[in-house]
């Protein structure tokens, strides 16, 4: 009874914040476009792989991003607003799907999680995930999650306004499902527009799990290079906004955070992997 009070207060309190999404373009980690067709296409090829689950990674290259909100935007726990520097490393385009986590547990032995109450379907991004799951599906994969300052970076695109598209929550709806247009759901990934490197539904369809440690005060102390969270903790971080969220919690540098042993069902995750790792 108490985990699932307190799962109910974290729901209703994670309404209260914020998610993000991403700009149309063909290709990803901010590569030129070309004048001939065949090198545009190795260009955008260099900067995909498959992960062993099936999934399509886009590479983020090294280098700095401004991580979390200015004065006047978001949350406290979001300033201070500071540079940081990440190696390069590939990232999910999507989600992690209900058809892709079925597979996983078909291989593991693993039960699937929680059946919401809008059922399961193949191309939906799973949902009521533990954060061990998470990790264990990542590390099935030969991924692993993100950490905070990488999924944040993903998200921003190379941006540095409230969305990856810019600032006006109106613009919301066409790059993510959330509260308004939701219908209280889950929808397909990657039918959203995708930010400026590729990556989709960033800003919401759920939220998703990152590998650090939750830690409000963490940005006025974090390392400026691959900063990977507090040393230990209570919560783990959640990353980005959600089909129940409102639009106010759905901006790029949203930090949400949840017991790592409870899951609700707008929470889901997607996968990294370092650049150079085999
Ligand atoms: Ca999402």
């Amino acid at each position: 009874m108490r985990r699932v009070i307190v799962s109910i207060l974290a729901f209703l309190w994670l309404s209260w914040l914020p998610c993000h999404a991403g700009e149309e373009t063909s290709d990803a980690g901010g590569s030129s476009q070309t004048q001939n067709g065949t090198s545009q296409d190795a260009a955008a090829s260099s900067r995909t792989i498959t992960g062993k689950d099936g999934a399509e990674m886009i590479l983020v290259d090294e280098g700095e991003f401004m991580m979390g909100s200015p004065d006047g935007e978001g949350w406290q726990s979001e300033r201070p607003h500071h540079k940081v520097f990440l190696d390069a490393y590939y990232i999910d385009k999507y989600e992690v799907t209900v058809k892709q986590y079925r597979k996983f547990c078909e291989a593991t032995g693993k039960s699937m999680p929680r059946t919401p109450s809008f059922g399961w379907q193949d191309d939906h991004p799973v949902v009521n995930i533990m954060w061990n799951d998470a990790v264990a599906y990542a590390t099935w994969a030969g991924k692993r999650l993100p950490t905070e300052a990488e999924w944040e970076k993903a998200c921003r695109a190379g941006s540095e306004t409230r969305y990856c598209y810019g600032d006006d929550a109106g613009n919301l709806g066409e790059y993510a499902w959330f509260s308004v247009n939701s219908g209280n759901r889950t929808h397909p990934v990657g039918q959203k527009k995708p930010n400026a490197w590729g990556l989709y539904d960033m800003h919401g369809n759920v939220c998703e799990w990152c590998s650090d440690w939750y830690e409000e005060g963490y940005y006025k102390s974090s390392p400026d290079r691959n900063p990977t969270g507090p040393e230990n903790g209570r919560y783990r971080v959640l990353c980005g906004g959600s089909w129940y969220n409102r639009d106010l919690n759905c901006h790029s540098g949203i930090r949400g955070w949840l017991d790592p042993s409870n899951w609700l069902v707008n929470y889901g995750f997607r996968c990294v992997r370092s650049a150079g790792s085999e």
